[in-house]
């Protein structure tokens, strides 16, 4: 067996995405992915997907160039190569990220953003050739089904009008009967039992009432709110006071570690965050502050899989629960997420998953989610086949594109129905 990386693929590609609206603006009608091969000596090929902003895309193309001639077995090699890739500092923000709102924007996490894509295909690579799934490869499952949430958005029926973009059928949710309608929908199509509502949108006051409405239509079911830090702390406690009895956790109420810790010392309700625990540096300040009660991991920018391992360990370690966060995502990264938690002992809540907003994927067969839960695949690799004609069409979509859309940026679309919309400055309320 030769496990020698002989050529690595590179495929930007942009994908429908439908008009989900958050405190920053709204979703482009397309959004940019990337997808990776990776390719062995005997001819196995492993798939990864990650960001497919050109900033990722720059520190993707010397990354794939210097993975050739390496080991796929080699997972910690890919840690050494990404600091030898130099990342442009004028596309650092260093402050949040617009679009992806998952804190600061730092030089490290563009680079781990880009190794997880790396890492999950040479995972596949690997458990193609030695016949094993990549749960196997991580430690072994220790659930055969992982549980995700619905992901609710206050949504436009269309894309504002001249807008290329496709139809979806989710309708329109702007007030809480029809964010109702949605949650109704999602357990219809897909069976999920625990709802989050992506805030942040809407005056507090209009999204408590949302949330109260799916209390009332879903008893008992794990309902959670997400304004994305848009809340002061003064209005973080009113939500926690007024959403208290209903709530799973509050996630990320408001901006950043000391923010969510003040309000984390004034209120019972648990605190989640995929905004201020983003780097293992960051951990330290808020568990010592108590600032989150819940760590939810995204594999896409901790640096792929094992990393999530080990976060999950030293959430376990500190008595902090872990689940996980998701962006628009396929199902090559779907089916990473489910490998990953199915090998985490300490996931106590449902994952989030964008991908039923996803009509369109670059697999031949999609993965389902039955009661809200997606089955762990024990086929060697992810378990999951590329369809090439898919991919050359959403490549050759982004090919035509002029370019607009190749950096994900949700005030530039909310401008399109809004002239003049700008982000809102933090405490939005
Ligand atoms: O897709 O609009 C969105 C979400 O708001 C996403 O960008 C966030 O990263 O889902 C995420 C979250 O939980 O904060
Ligand atoms: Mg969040």
């Amino acid at each position: 067996m030769d496990l020698t990386i002989t050529d690595v693929r590179l495929t930007p590609i942009l994908v429908a995405d439908p008009p989900l609206l958050n405190t920053q603006g709204v979703h482009q009608p397309y959004t940019p992915r990337l997808i990776v091969e990776v390719v062995t000596a005997d001819g196995i090929t492993g798939v990864g997907e990650t960001y497919g902003d050109t900033k990722y895309l720059e520190l993707a193309r010397p990354f794939a160039e210097k993975l050739k001639g390496r080991q796929v077995a080699d997972l910690n090699g890919l840690f050494a190569i990404a600091d030898e890739v130099s990342v442009d500092s004028s596309r650092v923000r260093n402050q949040v990220d617009v679009g992806g709102l998952r804190g600061v924007q730092t030089a490290d996490k563009l680079r781990l953003s880009v190794v997880s894509g790396f890492e999950v295909a040479c995972l596949d690579a690997l458990g193609k050739a030695l016949g094993l799934p990549v749960h196997t490869l991580l430690g072994g499952k220790v659930r055969d089904a992982v549980e995700y949430s619905a992901y609710l958005f206050y949504k436009w029926a269309d894309h504002p009008e001249g807008v290329a973009c496709e139809k979806d059928d989710w309708g329109a949710a702007l007030d809480p009967a029809g964010v109702v309608e949605q949650a109704r929908l999602f357990k219809e199509r897909y069976g999920f039992t625990s709802f989050k509502l992506k805030g942040g949108v809407f005056p507090p006051d209009e999204e408590i009432a949302a949330v109260r409405a799916l209390a009332e239509a879903f008893p008992g079911h794990p309902l959670r709110l997400d304004p994305n830090g848009a809340w002061s702390v003064e209005t973080s406690l009113k939500v926690a006071e007024e959403l208290g009895d209903v709530l799973e956790y509050l996630e990320d109420p408001a901006l950043g570690t000391p923010a969510m810790a003040e309000v984390s010392a004034a209120t019972g309700v648990p605190l989640a965050t995929n905004m201020c625990v983003t780097t293992f540096a960051e951990i330290k300040e808020a568990f010592t502050r108590d600032a989150v009660q819940v760590v939810l991991s995204d594999h896409h920018y901790w640096g792929g899989l094992r990393n999530t391992q080990q976060l999950a360990a030293v959430c376990r370690t500190f008595g902090v629960g872990v689940s996980m966060h998701s962006n628009t995502h396929l199902g090559i990264s779907l089916a990473a997420m489910t490998h990953v938690a199915a090998t985490v002992p300490n996931l106590h809540h449902a994952c989030d998953s964008h991908y039923p907003w996803q009509s369109e994927d670059v697999l031949g067969a999609r993965l389902t989610f039955e009661g809200g839960k997606v089955a762990v695949s024990d086929a060697p690799g992810l378990g999951v086949e590329l369809d090439r004609d898919k991919l050359r069409f959403l490549h050759q979509r982004w090919l035509d594109d002029d370019g607009a859309l190749r950096e994900r940026d949700d005030a530039a679309a909310m401008r399109v129905a809004e002239p003049g919309w700008v982000t809102p400055a933090v405490p939005r309320w």
